[in-house]
């Protein structure tokens, strides 16, 4: 690459690797066209991954144990948080992502307009080849999930094809080992006021090995990380909807008994305890969550007061 574009002057692309021999020498190569260095996390592959990365011309780091895919982001993170980079854009090894798609990502960065751009399936132009429906719902449902604690504003919350400026490689802080760590990542950004561009990309569907997760363990697994974020983020919403409607239930069963008080103590003392209880378990879920929301607008503001983190 030569200094003389408007580029940024000094872009790195990382992989996650995970056994990913058959096309990791591919992507190397392509990416390489766009970037001045290639560097792949390979995450205790047991195949030739790392000997052909290292072929084609990328920088390894090696874990010796598997970690996955955020522990293998969080390595990448380090090490390019210590390179003088004006760019690092991370793309998948197995073949999905279109290395040729790596200047449109950077473009809105280099002209200082996004921190985070996000390769993206369903923006204008943006697409899934071949992508199965199961896969397409179960993004949508982890997407409206998560928008339910943030507004992030972005439709493709799965693709792992971003890139980020110098300042959101130094901001970004995750801890997720797991697939997860694509939601965490948004959510931080989106804590940081970061701008988030989305910008469209085809990914590819009819690669030798599109996942290394099954649907179903990957889409569990993100999708319970955007429950717990959003209890903890909005727990009156989490706890006081479902506490509200057991309340209700609780005094529409106890008015319908009141109005039958004419039968035998008996018949109603069962269904009476149960209308209690029910109705008592609601207005505690509520007052729980009426709480754990005062907690946490409290320790925002002695945090935002005494700490200046917003
Ligand atoms: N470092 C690391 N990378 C992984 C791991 N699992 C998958 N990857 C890589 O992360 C990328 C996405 O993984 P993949 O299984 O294709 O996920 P999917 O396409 O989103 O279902 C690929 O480049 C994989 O090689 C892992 O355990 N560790
Ligand atoms: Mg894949």
């Amino acid at each position: 690459m030569d200094g003389t574009t408007s580029r940024p002057r000094r872009v790195i692309a990382g992989m996650p690797v995970f056994n990913e021999e058959e096309t990791i020498g591919t992507v190397v190569m392509l990416a390489l066209q766009h970037v001045d260095e290639v560097i792949c996390i390979d995450d205790g592959s047991s195949d030739a991954s790392a000997r052909i990365a290292e072929a084609c011309g990328a920088t390894v780091i090696r874990h010796r144990v598997n970690r996955g895919y955020g522990g293998a982001l969080k390595t990448l993170f380090r090490h390019a948080r210590g390179m003088d980079v004006d760019a690092l854009v991370i793309l998948d090894s197995d073949g999905q992502h279109n290395p040729a798609d790596i200047p449109a990502l950077l473009a809105p960065i280099e002209a200082g307009e996004a921190d985070f751009t996000i390769g993206s399936r369903f923006v204008n132009g943006g697409g899934g080849s071949d992508m199965p429906a199961y896969r397409r719902l179960g993004i949508k449902v982890i997407t409206a999930t998560s928008n339910l604690s943030n507004d992030l504003g972005v439709r493709d919350t799965q693709s792992g094809f971003r890139a980020f400026s110098a300042k959101a490689l130094q901001l970004l802080r995750f801890d997720a080992e797991g697939m997860e760590l694509s939601l965490e990542m948004l959510e931080d950004a989106h804590e940081k006021h970061l701008s988030v561009r989305e910008v469209p990309t085809v990914i590819r569907y009819d690669v030798p090995k599109g996942s290394n997760y099954t649907a179903v363990s990957h889409g569990f697994t993100v999708l319970s990380w955007a429950l717990i974020s959003l209890s903890q983020k909005k727990p009156l919403l989490v706890l006081g909807i479902p506490g509200m409607g057991l309340f209700a239930t609780g005094a529409a069963m106890g008015m319908n008994l009141a109005q039958n008080v004419t039968t035998t103590l008996d018949s109603v003392l069962g269904p009476g305890l149960t209308a209690v209880w029910v109705g008592v378990l609601g207005l505690s879920l509520m007052a729980a969550g009426v709480v754990l929301q005062g907690v946490r607008s409290l320790l925002r503001h002695l945090i935002v007061d005494h700490f200046g983190i917003d």
